[in-house]
Parts: C-alpha cells; structure tokens; sequence
C-alpha cells in the first residue's frame, strides 16, 4: 500500500484540475445563442415636468414625470433642500401658492380611492405616496420615485416636498410635516 505524502497529494489535485480544465478547453466552443427578435423599446420621454419653488419663490429644483405601462417614474433633481430626509408626494390640486401651499390640496384621489396614507400601511396606499428623497449638505437632492397609478396621468397634480420624512403609516401624511416646495405639473 502506498502512503502518499501531502505534496503528492497536492500534486494529484493539482493534476486533476488541470485536467478538468483541459477537458473543458477541448469542447467546441458553443455557438453564439440566435438573435433575439427586437422588442419595440422606444427611448423614453418625459410626459410633464413640474418647476419647484419654495414658500419664498426660490427655485427648489424640477421634477421629470415619465409614464409607464403601469405606473410614473418620477425624477427628482431639488435644490436649495434642507439637509436630511423629505416626504414628497402627488397632490390632488395643481396650485402652489405660498407660504403653506395648503392650495395643492389632499393627496391625489383620496376623494376617488379613500384607501389611507402610507405606502407601508397595510390599509394603504394612497395614489400620491411616493418614496422619501434624501437632501445632502449642499441642498441638492437626486432620487427617482415611482408611483403607482397606471393610466392616470400627472398633469393636474402637483409635486410636494414636506419637511420632514414619511412614515408611510400614519395619518394623514405619514408625519412628513410642513409642505417647503411645491410644483405643478405641466404637459412636455
Ligand atoms: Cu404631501
């Protein structure tokens, strides 16, 4: 019987790696998979845009509204945002007038879908919940946020920033606060 030592072993297994290796650089290499038909993907294009401003007038940065099959992708590029966490959300009527923007109304279609506030709310959501946007140090904000309202379109609603962050829970607005930016939403 023989005893192998450990650097026999290591050799064996080395050996038969490459082995396995070999093995597989001998298979014919497999041929190139046919060309999927193209599926029609049109690039993209913004549906409505909404211009923000602040209680004061100032420029709060733009929202971009692109539509989908079952719901709108909404790009978020703020500015001059205080630092830190903002519920943001659809509201049901298109006039931001400060200070409080209280003309922007309820939520979207709490009127027509009375179900409750809060995208986690097991009773929820209402058509204007969105995801919070996070705000760095130099105001800026950059996020996409998606509401689910297929087939219903933007335009008519405004965009609200709140100060603070949605709980998705709570009643009426998830604890999100005062309203600090406001913008309608215009047809592109
Ligand atoms: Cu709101």
């Amino acid at each position: 019987m023989r005893i192998l030592t450990l650097a026999a072993v290591s050799a064996l297994i080395a050996g038969a790696a490459m082995a396995q290796s070999t093995g597989h650089a001998g298979h014919a290499a497999p041929s190139p998979a046919p060309a999927a038909t193209p599926i029609p993907t049109p690039a993209p294009t913004p549906v409505a845009t909404a211009a923000l401003k602040t209680a004061e007038g100032a420029d709060a940065g733009t929202v971009t509204a692109f539509a989908g099959p079952k719901g709108t992708v909404l790009v978020v590029e703020g500015k001059g945002w205080p630092q830190g966490w903002h519920g943001v959300h659809l509201h049901a009527v298109a006039r931001c007038e400060g200070p409080g923007f209280t003309s922007a109304g309820a939520h979207a279609n709490h009127a027509e879908d009375p179900s409750p506030h809060g995208l986690l709310n097991t009773a929820g959501p209402d058509l204007g919940d969105l995801q919070n946007v996070h705000a760095g140090a130099d105001g800026s904000a950059h996020a996409e946020v998606y509401a689910a309202n297929p087939g219903q379109s933007v335009v008519g609603l405004s965009f609200l920033v709140h100060a603070n962050r949605d709980d998705h829970v709570s009643q009426p607005i998830g604890g999100a606060g005062a309203r600090i930016a406001c913008g309608v939403f215009e047809a592109n």
